[in-house]
């Protein structure tokens, strides 16, 4: 059975590559002809575990193949970017070009499985016309379906095949044959509904994670205005049975949570209050980290700030909407020299230095992801190539009992 992968981006790759190993032939289309080239020799331009020998393996057999327009295939994924707009609406260019590109292909008896992250109604009212246009009947002689991913960047194969699966069909038929794909490589639970609900379940999964984020951010700042280590707060509260309670952090990046909550917002903007305060207060951490860096070095003439990690997140060398980057960009243009190290990040590639230079002379270490490298590093001796010995922990990854007195210790606990 043939099957064409529309977009070879952090989800499109893995799954091209796991279908092909699960006995599809497979074509990958992407329009960067540098990606594609890359992929037809076995190299993944992602950086994700396992995927570089598997990706060799199905090349090497033949089983997958890159190309920069779409062939003919039984069954069509469309997994493209799904960017943000400056009015914080969702892009919809990618996903409809995506769906033109495979018209000319199409044939009667054809699947269309749609991956990105979409608003409610998108299959329904966006995509459905672009197919109908050409005289194919949905559920009859074309079958479409929405099927969102919930994979964890850095784990992204073996989620992609242990996760369950929600398959949103356009008509009972169209979820029956998105799901017969899907068993052919996902071992979890795959649960089918109708697209509407499938895009919404999406969005809601990330959304329920940025709004707990916010509560631990707003009680973090509340915790520090009335002198409560926020910390023992949320330890202590999440021993309740039922309490889950998530960590304050200098703000939530990546291209999931800092997004998809916007969809949501963008289709029913008067209910989504929650939702878009909670926005807003992960929003305003990047501020509030710099608020304490301006106290914490007020009196220095011109103060040199080291970063300690610039991703969105730990151990992901991904940088979309890092908020490390928003700090450091905050800092340089209120006046202070920042010097930024990250173990995922080549040196000279978004002005990252090594260790060494980043701390040398600092007035200031900040840490701003929670990389497994920075959990063992000697605080007492980079403390000595500083020019004060003052480390705000944004991520809470070392053990104050650890540290000598020489060195002041900030977290969001002690604030
Ligand atoms: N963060 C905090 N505090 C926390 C947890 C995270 O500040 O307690 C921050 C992180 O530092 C990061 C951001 O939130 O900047 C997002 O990180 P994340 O670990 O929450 O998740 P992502 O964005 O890497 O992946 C999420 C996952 N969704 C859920 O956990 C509900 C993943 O399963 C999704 O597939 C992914 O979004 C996606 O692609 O949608």
């Amino acid at each position: 059975k043939k099957i064409c992968v529309i977009g070879l981006g952090y989800i499109g790759l893995p799954t091209s590559v796991l279908l092909a190993f699960s006995g599809w032939k497979v074509t990958g289309v992407d329009i960067n002809e540098k990606i594609v080239s890359y992929i037809n020799k076995g190299k993944a331009h992602i950086n994700e575990a396992n995927i570089n020998w598997l990706l060799q393996e199905v090349i090497v057999n033949e089983r997958l193949i890159a190309k920069t327009t779409p062939r003919e295939a039984d069954v069509f994924i469309i997994a493209v970017p799904t960017p943000i707009n400056n009015e914080f609406r969702c892009n919809l260019s990618y996903v409809v070009e995506a769906t033109k590109s495979i018209l000319p292909y199409l044939q009667k008896g054809n699947t269309i499985i749609i991956e990105s992250t979409i608003p409610p109604g998108t299959t329904e009212d966006i995509v459905k016309p672009i197919i109908e246009n050409e005289s194919f009947e949905i559920g009859k002689d074309i079958f479409l379906a929405y099927c969102p991913e919930r994979v964890l960047p850095g784990h992204i194969i073996e989620e992609l095949i242990y996760n369950n699966r929600i398959v949103g069909g356009c008509t009972e038929k169209c979820g029956l044959k998105a799901k017969e794909v899907y068993n052919t490589f996902v071992k979890g639970d795959i649960f089918i509904t109708d697209a509407k609900t499938a895009e919404m379940t999406k969005l809601v999964e990330n959304t329920y994670r940025d709004v707990n984020i916010a509560f631990s951010n707003e009680i973090t700042k509340v915790c520090n205005t009335l002198n409560i280590n926020v910390y023992d707060v949320i330890n202590f509260a999440n021993m309740h049975p039922r309490v889950s309670i998530l960590n304050p952090g200098p703000g939530v990046g990546g291209h999931c949570l800092a997004v998809d909550p916007y969809f949501i917002i963008e289709k029913a903007p008067n209910e989504s209050q929650i939702i878009s305060l909670s926005r807003e207060i992960n929003n305003s951490m990047p501020d509030y980290v710099v608020k304490q860096v301006d106290n914490l070095l007020k009196n220095n003439s011109n103060p040199k700030v080291a970063v300690f990690g610039i991703t969105y997140k730990g151990n992901v060398n991904d940088l979309r909407e890092s908020p490390a980057i928003k700090i450091s960009n905050i800092l340089r243009k209120k006046g202070y020299e920042v010097n930024a190290y990250d173990p995922l990040i080549k040196e000279n590639e978004y002005n990252v230095v090594s260790l060494n230079t980043a701390i040398k002379d600092a007035d200031i270490l900040l840490i701003l992801a929670d990389h497994d490298e920075f959990k063992f590093l000697n605080y007492e001796k980079i403390a000595k190539y500083m020019n004060s010995p003052i480390i705000f922990d944004t991520k809470h990854i070392i053990d104050e009992e650890t540290l000598s007195n020489e060195i002041q210790l900030i977290n969001f606990g002690n604030l």
